[in-house]
């Protein structure tokens, strides 16, 4: 399917989709159509039970400049709480169920941060900036800056980012934990496909529950947390991919997983 602002591109053999955010004119600022185009690919990925997971990414310069300032500046507060554009197609990153990986190349600002922090892992280029400059516009962060961003690198950080506008580089971000690791920038995407393969050859039930657990960690009392992972761990003795994950490993083979 072809789209008018972004790029996808499926490697079938490994199960891996990839998406890039396409448009460089603007440093990739979220207009409402690529929001719906992007919540359209992910419903489309998500269905997809070929593929394992999926790579997020913009360009060189920018992952995304943030929320299309052209496009919202005149918007009234009705508008904006009846439309709540927000939720209705921001938020699809942060629902999937598959695994989802954000390569950042250049600047992760604004909703672009947002969107970064609504994937599960960040890979970032020893070029990404990352920050939160809403304060200068006369906003504050509305996807997610102020809640995510909180959760992952503590107070002291976000309310410095938050209240002053100030970008942090790629070393930053990878010592305060918000990025997973920093790669140059010409092998970001090969570094992420590498990931994305290894994750989508597990099986597909132990991805899932993975993710489950970790998200929930940020939602739930320490021990209501373990119990749910205790569950989730008891359940998947009823997988054939437990059995031939554990046997495979006592016969000293490769296990070959069929995600049932
Ligand atoms: N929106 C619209 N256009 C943008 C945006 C943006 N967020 N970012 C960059 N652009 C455009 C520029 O206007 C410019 O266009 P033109 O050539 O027509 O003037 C083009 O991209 C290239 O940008 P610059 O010339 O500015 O490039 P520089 O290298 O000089 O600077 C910066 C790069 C520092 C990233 C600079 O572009 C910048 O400051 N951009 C704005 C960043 C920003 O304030 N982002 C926050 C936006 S608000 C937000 O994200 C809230 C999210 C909450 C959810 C909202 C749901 C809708």
């Amino acid at each position: 399917m072809a789209y008018k602002t972004l790029l996808t591109e499926v490697d079938e053999d490994a199960g891996v989709a990839l998406i890039t955010l396409n448009r460089p004119e603007s440093l990739n600022a979220l207009c409402e159509e690529m929001m719906n185009e992007l919540s359209n690919a992910l419903d489309r990925f998500e269905a997809d039970e070929e593929i394992g997971c999926i790579i997020l990414t913009g360009g060189k310069k920018a992952f995304s400049g943030g929320a299309d300032i052209k496009e919202i500046q005149d918007k009234t507060f009705p508008e904006s709480y009846y439309e709540d554009f927000i939720s209705r197609n921001w938020e699809r990153a942060a629902r999937m169920r598959k695994p989802v990986i954000a390569a950042v190349s250049g600047y992760a600002i604004g909703g672009g941060c947002e969107l970064a922090l609504m994937c599960d892992i960040i890979l970032a280029a020893d070029t990404a900036r990352f920050g939160q400059p809403e304060v200068r516009l006369g906003v504050i962060p509305g996807a997610g800056g102020t809640q995510r961003l909180a959760r992952v690198i503590g107070k002291s950080k976000t309310m410095e980012l938050c209240l002053t506008g100030r970008m942090m580089e790629a070393k930053e971000a990878e010592m305060c934990g918000l990025v997973s690791r920093v790669v140059p920038a010409d092998d970001l995407l090969e570094a992420a496909r590498e990931l994305a393969r290894t994750i989508a050859s597990m099986p597909l039930a132990s991805a899932l529950m993975i993710k489950e657990a970790v998200n929930i960690a940020y939602e739930t009392p320490l021990s209501q947390g373990i119990q749910f992972e205790r569950r989730l761990f008891q359940s998947l003795f009823s997988t054939d991919d437990q059995k031939e994950g554990m046997a495979a490993y006592i016969e000293k083979r490769s296990a070959h997983f069929k995600d049932k």
